[in-house]
């Protein structure tokens, strides 16, 4: 018979505290409290679009203009969003461990950076970042914080569901300065890899670590749904903060209903 996990926190802090190297797993409810939508929530509309149907590389082959305003969007939001208590929690309990000469490492989902705004320091970005591109032609990956990333795009991808397609030709959408080529957003799409060194480097702190937080995922999308379970597998404490049961919830020893928020600055305190 599968025991439900435990929300004893003090039972959770005791594990905590005897921990040396520890991996927090993130999602977009991580974030939610900064006041970025999550992929699945309410807010995963832009325009009437959910964004799974925008993230696909479908979509950008068939309307690039389109794509680049969704991600343009996303970008320009950020400017105006910053760390909340979970990434601040997080980023402190690093800092902490490793003054002890012990690890935390976290490995998000997130494309928002709002980790490394927080302090944290070698974060493991699963599905890329919104201020990357890459080059469809020479295929360099680089950073980019331009407001906007191009001219064409300036004052457009507002995400009302009235609002109509900007239809910016191709020669116009962010280009690589290198060559020429057309950039995309530096981020994982359905149906691609991930970047093996990333995975790697991912799969090798979910085999080593002695205690796995999994933070505001709904733990539906691979390979990063299977990192906790794998974990749990293994009889290492795993402690979910989220505020729904997700598929995988009755697989790990410790579930935290609730904002992260405001959860984890108690449990990592
Ligand atoms: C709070 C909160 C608060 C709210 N506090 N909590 C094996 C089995 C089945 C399918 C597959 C498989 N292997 C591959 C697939 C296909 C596919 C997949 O997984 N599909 C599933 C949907 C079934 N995977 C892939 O395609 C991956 N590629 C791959 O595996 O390549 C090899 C391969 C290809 C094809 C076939 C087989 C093998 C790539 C996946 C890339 C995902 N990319 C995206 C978009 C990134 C760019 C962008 O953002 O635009 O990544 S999709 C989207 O989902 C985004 C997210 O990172 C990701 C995860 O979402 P997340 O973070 O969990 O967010 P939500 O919104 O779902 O959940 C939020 C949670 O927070 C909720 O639970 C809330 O309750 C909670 N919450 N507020 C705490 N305050
Ligand atoms: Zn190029």
């Amino acid at each position: 018979v599968q025991k439900m996990p435990s929300s004893d926190m003090s039972k959770f802090r005791s594990v905590f505290k005897n921990s040396k190297k520890i991996v927090v797993l993130t999602g977009a409810g991580v974030s939610a409290e900064s006041g970025v939508p999550t992929f699945r929530g309410s807010g995963g509309l832009w325009r009437t679009f959910k964004s799974q149907d925008l993230a696909t590389p479908e979509a950008f082959y068939r309307d690039p203009s389109l794509v680049w305003e969704f991600y343009h969007y996303r970008r320009e939001v950020m400017a105006t969003k910053k760390p909340n208590a979970a990434h601040v929690a997080i980023a402190g309990a690093q800092d902490f461990l490793r003054s002890k000469g012990f690890e935390l490492n976290v490995i998000t989902q997130n494309i928002d950076e709002l980790h490394h705004a927080a302090g944290t320091k070698d974060v493991i970005e699963l599905h890329g970042s919104l201020f990357k591109t890459s080059c469809l032609k020479c295929h360099k990956i680089k950073q980019n914080r331009q407001s906007p990333i191009c001219e064409a795009l300036r004052g457009r991808g507002a995400p009302d569901p009235n609002v109509r397609s900007a239809n910016i030709p191709v020669e116009s959408l962010p280009r690589c300065q290198d060559c020429g080529g057309l950039l995309r957003p530096s981020v994982v799409w359905f149906g691609e890899s991930l970047d093996e060194d990333i995975l790697l480097r991912a799969n090798e702190l979910i085999n080593e670590c002695d205690l796995c937080l999994v933070v505001g995922t709904s733990s539906v999308v691979y390979p990063a749904a299977m990192f906790a379970p794998s974990v749990a597998a293994r009889g290492v404490p795993v402690a979910e903060f989220n505020m729904e049961v997700t598929p995988t919830t009755e697989r790990f020893g410790f579930h935290f209903d609730g904002p992260c928020g405001e959860s984890l600055p108690i449990a990592l305190a």
